[in-house]
Order: structure tokens, then sequence, then C-alpha cells
């Protein structure tokens, strides 16, 4: 391996529990009422793949049936192909026929209001804000950026996109002004549907401004659709271009037929952090989307029409799309959708809202439960957790000890666990266990699911068979993305170039037991996993130098308790600008105001120059190693061998 190659993540990431073999199979009194207890589902795939995904595509209402149900020209693919159909109905229409006024949507906004939509109130408000949109001039096709707090409208905005066939492009409510108009520009979005602002951790956050900043810096805007969360705070409307939500939908008709959609039609892009500075717009087309987020919800999160179902993802990532959105709501699940943070206004918010709501099935990532080990054993204890059938994680690898803490402290040893590995890119969940079924192991996400196709391979694409490889997804399927935004040929690059063009290369590595489970071990390229989000270190190192005293940077990940990966950067500055702790601080500070909070670097290490190859790459696994502390490997080719001594030094004097 070339020094500038990323490597494998270590064989010993969870070294800590797995010498122990511990298997919990699933728990007797759940598995006798699951949805799935058998191996059926894996026997039907096995068999005929393609039939088991017609058969799930054919659960879902179609308004025109489908020719054929894949045509795969690799690495391109088209599923249902001329099928007719439209998301929003079998979210939302479908369930006016056999339970209106069953719950939609519980949410809790962070200071303790409370509102409630049945299935009918929610295809009436989405129906409103679409003839709402159509009344602005949007129609199928255009673009509209989404920037939202977690409310009830922010799900509505996307449904009501999705029912005229606009395509929707949401951006996390904590990216900043430059991100988001970044985002907007890639795609030329014609109208942006943002709030006032949202709760967060006892601050109102201002989302309205920010868009204000960030639409200056595009030129394809026509609107700005406001929502009002907080009626006593000043918003400043720029007339003509903005319009306040509750006036637009005051007077719209709650009568809007669903868009027909082909089965090919993009409904949605979402951007994902990758290896170069530029976030990829991956797109995702109706059909596939909707059959395999259907399917999935259903039988990993074991769905009955009285569970109550809380994912605690923000749906400006995938996971609240495809887990908070649009496969719960194509079950007709009663879903639980809560605005805040986990510690506010205490520790065991949570909890508290487990309790009142009598959560039975709750989805989070290993970050938050993490957090959750460190606040304490009391917190969850002081609070009725018995209505919880059922526990999720998401993200990133969860560690054997925050599993079994979860497992005891969460799931009180009733519940299982379902660890699900998935990615924006393959839009619905690709590796988990079936809770009624799987035995779980801590540390191992499960086999691939039925009708998905997974293994483990090497560079030449030799199968591995013992210690870790690189994952791979060997057939397609109905969810998969169809490209990148504007740029297919860093789709078939990114996605389709490692091996041969019928394999898809997540940049995971991974390792496999004997009974064909896998461990996901974390990304083997140049994208950080902080705190369950994906941030390339390239992003962060163009937002470094964008900074008028850097010269150059390199941003590497380092381990980190809490977040799993924390990020530090190694700078060097212009000319004879001097080192300050000052400038240190300015420096993360620019990062959060160029990128958002989430990419603020932990740790920034300055240095006279930076490790580089005789042919001048970076060194990065180097400085993984420095920033880790830990011994350094071969440094043959390093072109000057002084620079990495200064380096420890360095890194040593700024963690002080
Ligand atoms: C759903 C989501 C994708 C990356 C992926 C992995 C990591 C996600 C797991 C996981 C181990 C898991 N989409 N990842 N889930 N690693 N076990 N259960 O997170 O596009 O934002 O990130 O996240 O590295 O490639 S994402």
């Amino acid at each position: 391996m070339s020094d500038t190659s990323p490597d494998l993540p270590t064989d010993q990431v969870f070294d800590d529990l797995l010498h122990e073999d511990r298997s919990f199979p699933p728990p007797p009194d759940f598995a006798a009422k699951a949805n799935i207890s058998d191996a059926s589902l894996y026997e039907a795939a096995n068999e005929d793949y393609l039939q088991y995904w017609t058969d799930q595509a054919a659960e879902l209402d179609w308004f025109e049936p489908w020719e054929e149900t894949l045509e795969w020209t690799p690495p391109h693919c088209k599923w249902f192909v001329g099928g007719k159909l439209n998301i929003t109905h079998n979210c939302l229409d479908r369930h006016l026929e056999t339970k209106p006024d069953a719950t939609a949507i519980l949410f809790e906004g962070e200071p303790g209001d409370q509102r409630k939509l049945t299935y009918r109130e929610l295809h009436a408000e989405t129906c409103k804000f679409a003839n709402a949109l159509k009344s602005l001039g949007i129609t199928k096709g255009d673009r509209i950026a989404i920037y939202m707090p977690m409310v009830p409208e922010a799900a509505i905005a996307m449904l009501a996109c999705a029912r005229i066939g606009a395509i929707h492009s949401v951006v996390f409510g904590g990216f900043s002004a430059d991100s988001l108009s970044d985002r907007i520009n890639d795609s030329e979005c014609k109208a942006v549907i943002t709030a006032d602002g949202g709760w967060r951790r006892g601050k109102f956050l201002p989302l309205k401004e920010t868009t204000d900043t960030a639409v200056q810096a595009t030129s394809s805007i026509e609107h700005v659709i406001v929502y009002q969360r907080d009626p006593s705070f000043d918003c400043p409307m720029t007339s003509g271009r903005d319009h306040w939500y509750h006036e637009l939908v005051a007077n719209a008709s709650e009568d809007c037929p669903p868009e027909e959609m082909d089965a090919e039609d993009v409904l949605f892009i979402l951007y994902t952090s990758g290896t170069t500075g530029k976030p990829k717009g991956i797109v995702h087309t109706t059909g596939g989307y909707s059959v395999t987020t259907y399917s999935t919800t259903k039988y990993i999160f074991d769905l009955k029409d009285d569970d109550i179902y809380w994912c605690t993802a923000d749906v400006g990532w995938i996971t609240g799309h495809s887990y908070i959105v649009y496969g719960p709501l194509q079950n007709g699940a009663q879903i639980l959708m809560y605005e805040g943070a986990p510690n506010h206004p205490e520790n065991d918010r949570f909890w508290e809202i487990v309790e009142k709501y009598k959560v039975t099935v709750f989805y989070t990532a290993p970050t938050a439960i993490r957090a959750f080990m460190k606040w304490g054993d009391d917190l969850p204890a002081k609070h009725d957790l018995s209505s919880l059938r059922l526990l999720g994680s998401v993200g990133e690898p969860i560690n054997p000890e925050a599993w079994m803490w979860y497992n005891q402290h969460i799931g009180q040893n009733k519940c299982p666990i379902v660890d699900t590995w998935w990615q924006t890119e393959t839009g619905a969940i690709m590796i988990s266990g079936l809770p009624g079924h799987t035995t779980m192991k801590p540390g191992f996400a499960g086999p691939a699911l039925p009708g998905i196709k997974a293994t483990i391979l090497d560079e030449d694409a030799n199968e591995v068979t013992s210690g870790s490889g690189l994952l791979a997804i060997t057939q397609p399927w109905p969810s998969m993305l169809r490209t990148l935004w504007g740029d297919d040929q860093r789709y078939i690059d990114t996605y389709f170039s490692k091996w041969n063009p019928s394999i898809y290369f997540p940049g995971d590595g991974a390792k496999r037991d004997d009974e064909g489970n896998f461990m996901v071990l974390g990304r083997v390229d140049d994208v950080l996993n902080v705190s369950g989000h994906r941030i390339g270190t390239m992003e962060v190192e163009s937002a470094l130098v964008d900074h008028p005293a850097v010269a150059e940077s390199a941003v590497v990940g380092r381990a980190h308790d809490l977040k799993g990966q924390a990020i530090v950067a190694f700078v060097t500055v212009k000319g004879n600008t001097e080192m300050s702790d000052d400038l240190n601080n300015e420096l993360r500070v620019h990062v959060a105001d160029k990128i958002g909070a989430i990419a603020r670097p932990d740790q920034i290490v300055f240095t006279a120059d930076l490790p580089k190859t005789r042919s001048g790459k970076i060194m990065r696994r180097l400085l993984r190693d420095i920033a880790e502390g830990r011994a350094i490997g071969d440094t043959t080719t390093l072109a000057d061998a002084s620079v990495v001594a200064s380096l420890q030094a360095q890194h040593a004097d700024s963690e002080g």
C-alpha cells in the first residue's frame, strides 16, 4: 500500500468485547409476534431476487404497472420500467381508505409544545401546500431547497414537492449559508422553503437570516417560503420574493391530485460529502426508492398499527428521509418527531419523551448512545421505558460496549437491537438483522437483507474469507442512487470503477463471521464520520485555505470516545503570520462559518511543513499516526524526515 493511499481501519477496533462470544437470539415474546420470524424471505430472495422485489413492489399502489422489473446496463439501472406512481399516494391517500383518523405524526417541540396530525390532516396539509407551490409557478422537475427545523412542516414540504413532482433537496438546518448556497447553485433551485428559525438547546436558531445570506450568492431562487415557528420573533421579509407559509396555505384547496410520476422520475437530491471539496448530489428516483424504503421499514422495524415509532435523526439526513418520512408513512405508522437536542433542558429529555409518548420502536445513533452512557445509568432508570420493544442503531459502527449498554439500560434486556448499515447512496438499509429472526451479535450489523447481495473483496476483486477487506455490493437494488446531479462521470468513477462496472464500492472496510454477518469497520477513503455525520477531509481543507492566513492544510480523523472521530487539522501559515492561539480559534470558527458547526476542527496543529512524499503528496497516514499519538511507521518515502519530529512536538503542544 502506498503512503498516500487510504488504509483499512484496524482489525482491532472492537477488541474490547469481541473475544467473548456473545450472541442474542430474538427474545421469544418478540419473535412470537414478529412480522418475520423465519428465513422465508431470504429463501424467496435467494431463489429469484427479481421476483422478490416484484412481490415487494406489488404491495404498493401503482397508477400503471411496470413492464420490466430491472433494466441493468452497468453501472446504470432502471427499476420497474414504465411503472407510474406517486410516493405521496402510498404515504397518504392509501391510508385514507382504511384509517383516516389514525395518528400520522406526533410532534414535540423543544420548548415542550405538542401537536398531532392524523393521516387525514397530513394529507390535507400536504395538498394545500402543494397547491401553494403550484400557485408560485412551481412544476414537475423544478428543484426546491428545503432548509427547515425539525417540525412537521419539514415533512409536509417534502411531501408537497413529491406530490407535484418537484425535486426536493433538503439541506440540514445546521449547515452554513455557504453550504446552502453551494447546494442551491449546484442544482439551480427555483425556491427555498425555510422557517424563521428553530429551537436547539434553548436557543432560537435564525434560519431565515442564514437563508437570506445564502440566497444573495445564488441566481436561480425566485421564491423564499417561510414557515413561522415563533410569531414573537422578528423576521424581516423581502417583498415580492418572500412569502409566509401560513399566508400561502390559508386559502389553498385541500384537493391536489398526485402527479403521475414515472418510476424513474427523480424524487429528490440529497447532497453528501465525498473525497473532494465539492459535495455530491445523490439522485434518487421514485419507484425503486418507494419500494425499498417501504419494505425495509416493514421488516426491520416490525411495525404494527399501535406502535409509536421514533427515529431521532434530522430530516436533513438520509435517515430522516427514509426512516422518518417515506418508509414509515408508506407503512401507515405513528411517527414521533422531536425538534430539539437530547440534553435540553436536561440530559434525560429522550427518556422523558419515551415515557410520555410510550414509544415502542426507537432508532438512534451510536454517538448519542455513548453520550447517554457518559451521562449516567440513573437517567434512563428514572423513567418508565417499559413501552420499548425494539431498538435500532445507525450512522457509524456501534462498539460492543455501547451495544451492551443500550441493550441493558434502554432495552432492559428484552428488546432486539437492529444495527443498520446503509448510506445516502443506498437510499435504504442494506445490512441488518431482522429482529424476530436474526441472532444479534454486538459489533456486527448482521447479514445482507433479502434481495441485497454483499461481500468483502480485496483490491483485485478476490473474495476475502478471513480478516478485513472492502465491502462490496454485487447486484443492483431498487433504491440505489441513479447518478450524481450533473456529474454522471463522477458517479461512475466514485462507485463503479474500483473493480468492474457491476460492483458497487461503498467506501467502507468490513469483515465477516462464519454465518455471513458483516462487521463494518468504517471508511477507507478521505471521508470522516463525526458523530454519525459524513464530512470530507477536503471540504475542511478548502474551508481552511479560504482563510487569508492559511497557506496549506491537511485534515485527518482521530478516534474519539463520543464522536467516533474527531477532526484534526494540520495547518501551515503564510509568510511570517504569527501562529497564535487567537488565530487557532479564529480558524476553527472560520470552518464552522464556512461549512457548519459539525465540521469545526477539534484541534488545529500549526506546523512549519506538512510531511510530503518526494512527489509532493501529503502523507495522511503519517498525520493520522501523529494525531492518534501512535508510533510512526515507515517514513522512507518522506522528502524531509525532520518534519516528523517537529510535527509530533507541535501536536503534543497544541493538545496541552
Ligand atoms: C445512514 C447513513 C454512510 C456511512 C457508511 C458507513 C457509516 C452507517 C453504519 C455505518 C457501521 C453501521 N448514511 N455507517 N451506518 N457504519 N455500521 N450500522 O449514515 O451517508 O450519512 O453515511 O456511515 O461508513 O459508509 S450516510
